[in-house]
């Protein structure tokens, strides 16, 4: 064969499985699957106390994301400095003070920077608050002028005014419906975020954001049990953890992280890793995040690396359209996070995620909180559409596209006033 035929034969090939794949958006359609017992060890011995979840089981499945689902971090890398690029004592009308610093890292002759924008109430003490991502530019959570627009890579979307990779003006406050700022602070709850592209650009390409600070020699990307994507915004919202701690206005044993979609991924794992946060909310993550991987419901592991080749590790792959081969599933990473609050959402329309996948992780992660004596999720039917159960482990799934609404924003913040503030 020469190369040409070659070539067109593994381009039938490839354009013939993707035109092939159908998401499954029927329950019958679903294959069988057997889940691993959070409870039992890889040795197969059973986890009877914390102590032993602590000491053997939580280890093991820690490991085991990391090295094959979303990378393990090649070294450490702390704040090199801490800059206050503007703060405000009167922001939004007055209800509360604003801030932006910039945190900057420095390795082997490379820097990088992110800004953290912050509102926090004006009552006195250290505030607790909530830490999330945002898709497009910390200028887009509210129409407020003073905040600063990032110069970070954004993908290309002209109707946000994003061209040659720009953020803009245009697109000051787009996104202010997915954030109530006003009803956080009134809550009593300070409000922290960060553009995610600041700390690694989403786009398969490892030679930008924050990947490079910890290369070898020449290396030009992660090794295949190395960080992801998803690990790399974990990584910046520890970094932002660590900088709570040295800010005396911040509770940081009050710091709740969330995020929508692949930023929900990015949250469950930031809270699976580090457990300074207190508490977690997954709103609509799917696939890689809450729902269940041997479900192949709706997005699939093959998918999701074929589109997002740079979310996850490279171990990953071995398991795409191998789901069986996996050890663990996504109730596991679940319950990396007891016994702290874990909060996972879904919304009717948004088959793709999977709800029911990601309710029937929440409760499948429950064993594991009722060992700490918390309550999850002790229903095994789904509930009705809006009718949270607000337990430790809480699960609501709305009305509704993929997307978070207030109706969302309004169960959080119930649930972190009792479970967290
Ligand atoms: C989709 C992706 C999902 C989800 C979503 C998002 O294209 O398939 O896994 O992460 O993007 O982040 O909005």
């Amino acid at each position: 064969m020469n190369k040409l035929i070659l070539f067109f034969f593994f381009f039938t090939l490839m354009s013939g499985a993707s035109a092939q794949f159908q998401a499954i958006e029927n329950e019958d359609d679903v294959p069988e699957y057997k889940l691993p017992d959070p409870l039992k060890a890889f040795n197969g011995k059973n986890i009877r106390n914390t102590k032993k979840w602590e000491s053997k089981r939580r280890p093991e499945l820690l490991k085991f994301f990391t090295q094959n689902m979303y990378g393990e971090i090649p070294g450490t890398l702390e704040i090199s400095s801490v800059e206050l690029l503007e703060k405000s004592a009167s922001a939004l009308n007055g209800a509360a003070e604003r801030k932006q610093v910039d945190l900057y890292f420095k390795n082997s002759g490379k820097t990088l920077h992110f800004t953290v924008l912050m509102y926090l109430p004006k009552t006195a003490g250290k505030k607790p608050i909530f830490l999330g991502y945002n898709f497009l530019g910390n200028h887009t959570i509210t129409d407020d002028v003073n905040i600063v627009i990032s110069s970070a890579w954004a993908p290309d979307n002209p109707s946000y005014g994003i061209i040659n990779n720009q953020l803009t003006e245009q697109s000051r406050g787009v996104g202010s419906d997915r954030w109530p700022v006003e009803k956080i602070i009134d809550a009593g709850f300070g409000l922290a975020t960060i553009y995610y592209g600041e700390v690694d650009p989403d786009i398969d390409d490892f030679s930008n954001g924050i990947h490079p600070l910890l290369y070898v020699d020449d290396q030009q990307q992660p090794a295949d049990n190395e960080w992801g994507a998803i690990t790399a915004w974990a990584w910046g919202l520890s970094r932002t953890m660590d900088y709570f701690e040295t800010d005396d206005s911040i509770d940081e044993s009050k710091v709740i992280v969330l995020g929508h979609s692949r930023l929900g991924k990015t949250a469950l794992w930031a809270g699976a890793r580090d457990q300074r946060f207190a508490a977690v909310i997954s709103n609509n993550s799917g696939c890689g995040g809450a729902a269940l991987s041997k479900r192949r419901f709706g997005e699939t592991i093959w998918r999701i690396n074929r589109s997002f080749p740079h979310w996850f590790c490279k171990n990953f792959k071995y398991y795409s359209k191998n789901e069986e081969k996996l050890p663990v599933d996504q109730h596991e990473l679940i319950a990396l996070i007891a016994p702290r609050p874990v909060y996972i959402a879904s919304a009717e329309e948004d088959l793709w995620a999977d709800p029911k996948g990601e309710f029937l992780s929440a409760m499948y992660a429950s064993p594991v909180y009722k060992l700490y004596g918390k309550e999850g999720i002790d229903l095994t039917e789904m509930p009705a559409l809006n009718q949270p159960i607000q337990n430790t482990v809480a699960y609501h799934i709305r009305t509704g596209k993929h997307n978070i609404t207030d109706f969302d924003w309004d169960q959080y913040l119930k649930w972190a006033t009792k479970y967290v503030k």
